[in-house]
């Protein structure tokens, strides 16, 4: 990484703002302006201005507003929509995603396979030994899926020299205080090559609490091995920190490659890495669909795409990157629209939204819906708005539940072929538009008209993404 002389631009913005307008307090739309500069010049190579932004037309930054919404997977309109600006405020890595990281030549490696590395002091917020063994973890990730080797030393130079410090802390990158930046890693090379440093300012953990060392950790010891950042929103080198249940924490396929291209594969076997969904695989099945304000949500393992009305191209989110505590492969999920809900199932329990935020009070267990305590998951559901009944689809069955008395309607379960006659007796995913049921079986999918009750129409499961 080479120096942007940043630091000198960003205290010039303030000092001049300061000067310009002693009294008023900044707008929101300035504060929004300084923010988006910002982030654009550290991580995508926009150039410092020695105008205040303030007094600066928004154009010169649409091209790269547009080049970070590509690259993170948003909607590209290259302007500061309220999607955009959150995104800027996500927590995330120090280091470029386009810029003068990626002019280093393309395969910027190490020489050798035996790396040592060296942990010059620790954060307290955790004890040493927990430290250790996080970083330990966190480069056996790489190693165990390359000939890569590491050892730890004591003293001395080590290849990979990691610490902990806050704000100025000896390179030209300072860190920022809690949340923000959270770490970054110099690529391969002589001295500050593959050092990894830590912000101290944040809390850091062995768990899902403030952010987790060892994924942090092993995201930084890929750019210390020579990668760069991944526009795959399932990748561990996806620039924005999101918590993955680091018990079962396995490199993702895009990472696995980017390393091996670097280095080779290790000669161990290894399990298939964990992979992104492809929209367009015609062999695409789904695990739940619903609407969310008008929005669609479509969920596949730990996944979901959010698929806007009029937009071809659904963003691909992690699930954890919006709500840790709810699991991956959800189930089955619904929109009670009254009630400004959306409900999502995994095995025993369930989940409410409003709007994006989770509700309190929740998971609760789905027998009290009035399921059997033995039912051990659903398949599917769905809400009718005009009969205010939830269809919930469970094996070869489904019931009824009366939304406004809160209770399951009497006589059911029922079988699914006796109802919806033509779908098969087993449903993965169902929504509802427009007077029609679309149900997901494999990758087929069943248009079922509600008001005649019969198959309309059967579709690839994905023409609903547009493939
Ligand atoms: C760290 O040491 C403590 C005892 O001092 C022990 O209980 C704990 O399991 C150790 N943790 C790790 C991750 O080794
Ligand atoms: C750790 O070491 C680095 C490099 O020597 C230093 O900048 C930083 O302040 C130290 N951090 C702590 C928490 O002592
Ligand atoms: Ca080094
Ligand atoms: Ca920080
Ligand atoms: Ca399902
Ligand atoms: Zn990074
Ligand atoms: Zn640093």
């Amino acid at each position: 990484m080479k120096n942007l002389h940043l630091p000198a631009a960003l205290v010039l913005f303030s000092v001049t703002h300061c000067w310009a307008l002693p009294l008023l307090p900044r707008s929101k739309e300035e504060d929004n302006l300084q923010l988006a500069e910002s982030y654009l010049q550290k991580f995508y190579s926009l150039p410092s201005s020695p105008v205040s932004i303030s007094k600066r037309a928004i154009d010169p930054l649409a091209p790269k507003v547009r080049g970070m919404q590509s690259f993170l997977g948003l909607k590209v309109t290259g302007t500061l929509n309220d999607e955009t600006l959150e995104m800027m405020k996500k927590p995330r890595c120090g280091v470029p995603d386009v810029g003068e990281y990626n002019l280093f030549p393309r395969k910027l490696k190490w020489e050798t396979n035996k790396l040592t590395y060296r942990i010059l002091n620790y954060t307290s917020d955790l004890k040493q030994n927990e430290t250790e063994y996080a970083i330990r973890r966190a480069l056996k990730v790489w190693s165990s899926v390359t000939p890569l080797k590491f050892t730890q030393i004591y003293d001395g130079t080590a290849d990979i020299m990691i610490s902990f410090g806050s704000r100025d802390h000896g390179d030209f990158y300072p860190f920022d205080g809690p949340s923000g930046l959270l770490a970054h890693a110099f690529p391969p090379g002589k001295g500050i090559g593959g050092d990894t440093h830590f912000d101290e300012d944040e809390t850091w953990s062995t768990n899902s609490e403030g952010y987790n060392l060892f994924l942090v950790a092993a995201h930084e010891f890929g750019h210390a091995l020579g990668l760069s950042h991944s526009i795959d929103p399932g990748a561990l080198m996806y620039p924005i920190y999101s918590y993955a249940d680091i018990k079962y924490f396995r490199l993702p396929e895009d990472d696995v490659q980017g390393i091996q291209s670097l280095y080779g594969p290790s000669d161990k076997p290894m399990p298939k890495p964990p992979q992104t969904p492809d929209k367009c695989d015609p062999g695409l099945s789904f695990d739940a669909i619903t609407e969310l304000r008008g929005e669609k949500m479509i969920f596949k393992d730990r996944f979901f795409w959010r698929q806007h009305p009029q937009m071809v191209d659904a963003e691909l989110t992690l699930i954890k990157s919006f709500w840790p505590e709810i699991p991956n492969r959800i189930d089955a999920a619904y929109e009670y629209s009254e009630k400004d809900r959306v409900f999502l199932f995994k095995g025993k329990k369930f989940w409410a939204l409003n709007g994006y935020d989770t509700v309190e009070g929740y998971p609760k267990y789905i027998y009290k819906l009035g399921f059997p305590k033995t039912l051990k998951k659903i398949d599917a559901a769905v809400h009718n708005t005009e009969t205010g009944k939830t269809l919930f689809f469970a094996g070869d069955e489904y019931w009824s539940y009366d939304e406004t008395n809160a209770a399951m309607d009497e006589g059911y379960p029922k079988l699914i072929e006796d109802e919806f006659p033509g779908i098969g007796n087993k449903v993965d995913a169902v929504y509802r538009q427009n007077g029609y049921f679309y149900f997901f079986h494999g990758s087929t999918q069943f248009e079922y008209s509600i008001w005649s009750k019969r198959i309309l129409r059967v579709l690839r499961a994905n023409s609903l993404l547009w493939c």
